[in-house]
This record gives structure tokens, C-alpha cells and sequence, in this order.
């Protein structure tokens, strides 16, 4: 596991609102990639699957309550515990365009405005992962997510609090990010998020160092 200059996959996320399309982009970068001979796999967050998983699942489905403090813990958690995997497969040249990580993590939490919780301490917790090479943002208002017909029965899915997210998502804002206009077709979306990911994964597999949270 290195963070210095080989030839190694590229870390591509995928950020937004909710129900703003990046699952259905992701899957067709993924295909994109492997159809010209990338090896690349499609990853999200949170993962599900684990137990702190299954904790977090239950608490964005309304089963559970939890402390704040505690569900931002168990988000960046759920993230450390796939870190070596992920180092792994990005030295095995293996590309994971992930949908939502650590830029999800601090803007949900600190859309909360709860006064411990500052934007510094949410990105604190995170430190130790790998920055993502290029961050896809898929842009769109939460009104014309809503207007889609879009949000369904979780925790978060509700207008004002999708709005003070997107406020979050643009204070975490770098050069690293491509914003993409959401609102577009399906197919119009994928061709510009091809044009800003190919070249990524090709200066990764040439060796560009792969950086940190938050450098
Ligand atoms: P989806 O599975 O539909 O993307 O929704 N979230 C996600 C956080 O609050 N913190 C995090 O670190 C991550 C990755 C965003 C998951 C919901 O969980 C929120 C929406």
C-alpha cells in the first residue's frame, strides 16, 4: 500500500443530493471503463452489508434512533473499515468509482448545525482515507430533485434539510471536483462525466500520487 508514484486504479466519487442520478452513473462509468479494458469495480457508502452497516442502515430507515455525534462516527467507521481494501485494489490498478464517501459524511453532518459537530471536526474523523482523485458532483437543486418525484422514505430525504447539504457540498468544494448540471439525460450526463474521469484513471494507471483526507 503506497501513497507514492506507481501505476495504481483511481479513486472517483460520485457526491449529491439524494435521488440525483449518481447511482445510475456510476454504474455506467463502471461499464464505460471495463468496455475499454480498465479494470474497475462500483463501490458505495454507506456500505450496508457490515454490521456498523446494518446500525446505520436501521438508522436511516427510522428504526433506530441515534445520537449525532455517534451516526457521524459510524458513517467515517463504515469507511474505515473497507480503507485497507480500498488501498489494496487501487495498487492492484483496480479504478473503484464509489458512490458517496467522506465529502457525504461531513456535509450530511454538518448540514445538522449541530454546534460540536463543526464542519473541522466532521473532516477530522475522516483523516487516514484516501482523497478521491476526481469528485463527479452531480448538480441539482433539492426543488428539482423533489419535483422529480424524487425522495422517498428515509431519514434525510426531505427538501430543507436537502438544501442546507448543498450548502455543505459547496464549502467542501476543490479543485479536485467536476461539477456535472444533474439535470440533463441520462446518456448527456454519462458523456461528460466521461470526459472529466478518463483522463483521471489515466494519469493514475500513468502513476500520479494518489493523496489524502484532507491534504
Ligand atoms: P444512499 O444509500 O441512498 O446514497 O443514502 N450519508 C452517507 C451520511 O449521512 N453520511 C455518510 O458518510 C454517507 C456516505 C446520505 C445514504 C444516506 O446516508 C447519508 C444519504
Amino acid at each position: 500500500v503506497s501513497y507514492g508514484q506507481s501505476s495504481r486504479g483511481a479513486l472517483i466519487v460520485f457526491e449529491g443530493g439524494d435521488r440525483c442520478g449518481k447511482t445510475t452513473q456510476c454504474r455506467k462509468l463502471v461499464e464505460r471503463l471495463r468496455s475499454q479494458g480498465v479494470d474497475a469495480v462500483m463501490w458505495r457508502f454507506p456500505d450496508r452489508s457490515t454490521s456498523i452497516g446494518q446500525a446505520i442502515n436501521a438508522y436511516l430507515v427510522e428504526q433506530s434512533h441515534m445520537d449525532d455525534a455517534v451516526a457521524h462516527l459510524l458513517f467515517a467507521a463504515n469507511r474505515m473499515e473497507k480503507r485497507e481494501e480500498m488501498l489494496r485494489l487501487l495498487s492492484g490498478r483496480t479504478t473503484l468509482v464509489v458512490d458517496r464517501y467522506s465529502y457525504s459524511g461531513v456535509a450530511y453532518t454538518a448540514a445538522k448545525g449541530v454546534p460540536h459537530l463543526s464542519m473541522d471536526y466532521c473532516r477530522a474523523v475522516e483523516v487516514g482515507l484516501p482523497a478521491a482523485d476526481l469528485v463527479i458532483f452531480m448538480d441539482m437543486t433539492a426543488e428539482a430533485t423533489a419535483a422529480r418525484g424524487g425522495y422517498g422514505q428515509e431519514r434525510y430525504e426531505k427538501v430543507d434539510f436537502q438544501q442546507k447539504v448543498m450548502k455543505a457540498f459547496e464549502a467542501l468544494r476543490d479543485e479536485r471536483w467536476a461539477v456535472i448540471d444533474a439535470s440533463g439525460t441520462i446518456d448527456d450526463i454519462h458523456q461528460k462525466v466521461a470526459a472529466v474521469a478518463e483522463p483521471v484513471v489515466q494519469r493514475a494507471l500513468a502513476g500520479s500520487a494518489l493523496g489524502r483526507l484532507w491534504d
